[in-house]
């Protein structure tokens, strides 16, 4: 069992001891270990066998033991036991926005209601609205869920929720009641994939009902979920979700910050806090119940805005990429946070298709967009002839190309047009052009569009036998997932990780917002093997190569810094580094 298999069902066993009624510290405990398998960089498989699985951060002992059963037999006997005692529809009950395990257990006992269908009917029939903690506004909430549920799987890429909130935001900012707003939540954090949108603001307090209004009638409102004085949730266009907080000026870092998450690192800040004394929420510090008895509460301080609050923590102001609760909180109060890099160090991308293969765009045009971007340099990867499917190249073309890029070079000023390729991976693992071909660019790009089911052994070897080809520098689109829509191949990506450090080839994030891959997480582990990764676009039009900004969002929540993505140099050493890496 792979390491995401195994982190569901952790996550899920979370959810059935909620619904069982456990003790909620015990339920954590198995959220937590869900995001540390998932995150881990290493072979899970390898971990496991090496009984390291114990060390691993926030995985006790007992939680060990399960990973450990799921991974050598593929099921745990504690998992089992859980699904069974507990009606399988309560898990699916969870999925429908504003359905958390308390309610859904309350509903169960107290209505035997045992799922997605039972619930509804309920909730027509009006039996939902006579219960303690219910009433009959949040049944209406919940027939509207369920309708959402049954009509959308309710996520969505970083580009199509950003776009929205970014809609709405600009709305509410130019209220001359808003004092303070900003887009909180995955889309503040970068996130590939974005459950819903979340908006914090302040305001004075007489002023709230009309911001709310202003809010629950914007035109992109399809439906209005639930208000409330200071917080609202809509439905937008689209199926974004969206929900708005109104705090006082004074809570805002606060509201900010907690809503900024992830849950993980306001868990971590939470209990940092705890050991100054003081509790923390999302409208302050407090002192901590207890805190004075140990002699240990400090004196509060005012904190005017998110750094005063890693301030007041004695740590160094967290970039909110980094917020996910895997070393950050460490490395700010050592001091080691990355210097990220950043949209404007970027002078250039490499991977791009113009009409020579499947491109909507010339080459002069794709160059002339490149440069209304500020950048110094393009690098052109057209399909290579395999690639039938997305006119691939024949060599006779790619000469042409090779021609017209060098006319084109001659033409221009403090510019530079890079010839390279992406080249088919075979499915033995041998590139689609013959050396002579390869020689003939600047540069290498290889993925893998063929073939995809193979087994993860299969294809880990397949890739690592084209990477360490001489005239290869780079892997593109490592894991061939399209995000909400199609799954990775199978392939072992540490492994794929640790041949580019040996063979010194470079790893791209593909700034696609389909793609994002290589994935955030191993980004982290890239730069720890010291590989480069460039940042790529894979343009099919000129709009394409903005996507750039997408993959810095992914290259900083991987903690690189502007050393670590060679498309921050300049031409000339882009140059270098081409030739250094086929010598
Ligand atoms: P999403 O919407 O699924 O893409 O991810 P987020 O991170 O935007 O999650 P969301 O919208 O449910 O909540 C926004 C933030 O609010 C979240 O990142 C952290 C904070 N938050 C929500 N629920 C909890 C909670 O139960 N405990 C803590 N500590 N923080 C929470
Ligand atoms: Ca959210
Ligand atoms: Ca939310
Ligand atoms: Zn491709």
């Amino acid at each position: 069992m792979n390491k995401n298999a195994v982190a569901a069902i952790l996550e899920e066993m979370g959810s059935l001891l909620e619904l069982q009624g456990a003790n909620p510290f015990k339920a954590r405990a198995f959220y937590t270990a869900a995001r540390t398998i998932e995150g881990l960089t290493r072979d899970l498989q390898g971990v496991v066998e090496s009984g390291e699985i114990a060390d691993q951060k926030g995985i006790g002992k007992s939680i060990a033991a399960i990973v450990t059963e799921l991974v050598t037999t593929g099921r745990s006997r504690e998992h089992a036991e859980l699904r069974a005692a507990v009606p399988g529809g309560l898990l699916e009950m969870l999925k429908i926005q504003g359905m958390g395990p308390k309610k859904a257990k309350i509903l169960y006992e107290k209505l035997q209601i045992k799922g997605v269908d039972d619930l509804e009917k309920a909730a027509r029939a009006g039996r939902l609205a006579t219960l303690e903690g219910f009433g009959q506004k949040s049944q209406e909430n919940i027939l509207r869920g369920i309708e959402s549920y049954r009509t959308s799987s309710g996520r969505s890429l970083y580009p199509a929720a950003a776009e929205a909130g970014e809609a709405v935001l600009a709305s509410l900012r130019s209220l001359k009641e808003v004092q303070r707003s900003e887009l909180a939540g995955s889309i503040r954090r970068k996130k590939e994939v974005i459950g819903d949108v979340d908006i914090v603001l302040s305001a004075r307090d007489n002023h709230r009902a009309r911001i709310m209004e202003a809010f629950v009638t914007h035109p992109r409102v399809e439906r209005v979920v639930a208000r409330g004085e200071t917080k609202s949730s809509v439905m937008l266009a689209g199926g974004i979700a969206c929900d708005l907080r109104i705090v006082t000026d004074e809570e805002y870092p606060f509201a900010l910050h907690y809503f900024t998450g992830s849950k993980e690192h306001n868990v971590a800040m939470r209990s940092r806090a705890l050991r100054f004394g003081w509790s923390l929420n999302e409208y302050g510090f407090s002192k901590a119940a207890g805190g004075e008895k140990r002699g240990k509460a400090r004196r509060m301080v005012r904190c005017a805005s998110e750094a005063d609050i890693y301030a007041a923590l004695e740590l160094a102001f967290v970039p909110p990429e980094l917020r996910e609760n895997a070393g950050e909180l460490e490395a700010a109060e050592e001091g080691t946070l990355p210097e990220l890099v950043e949209e404007k160090d970027i002078r250039g991308t490499f991977h791009c298709h113009t009409d020579y293969s499947d491109g909507v765009n010339t080459l002069e045009e794709m160059v002339q967009a490149a440069r209304a971007l500020g950048w110094r340099y393009l690098g052109i990867g057209d399909h290579s002839k395999g690639a039938a499917y997305a006119g691939g190249l024949s060599a006779e073309r790619v000469r042409d190309q090779c021609r017209h890029i060098d006319r084109l070079n001659a033409s221009l000023k403090d510019f530079t047009v890079f010839k390279g390729t992406e080249c088919d991976i075979l499915p033995s693992g041998e590139l689609d052009w013959p050396d002579r071909v390869l020689a003939s660019f600047d540069y290498v790009v290889i993925s893998v569009h063929s073939s995809f089911k193979m087994s993860e052994a299969d294809m880990t070897r397949r890739i690592i036998r084209a990477l360490k080809h001489r005239y290869v520098t780079m892997l593109g689109h490592p894991t061939g997932r399209l995000l909400l829509s199609r799954e990775a191949y199978p392939v072992d990506m540490v492994k794929v990780i640790d041949a580019a450090a040996d063979y010194g080839k470079m790893i791209e994030i593909n700034a696609h917002p389909m793609r994002l891959d290589l994935d955030w997480r191993l980004v982290r582990y890239a730069r720890e093997k010291k590989v480069l990764v460039p940042i790529n676009p894979d343009a099919h039009t000129t709009d394409g190569l903005a996507d750039v900004r997408h993959g810095v969002g992914i290259a900083r929540k991987g903690w690189l810094r502007k050393g670590d993505v060679p498309n921050t140099r300049s031409a000339a050493e882009v140059t270098k580094l081409f030739a250094s890496i086929r010598s």
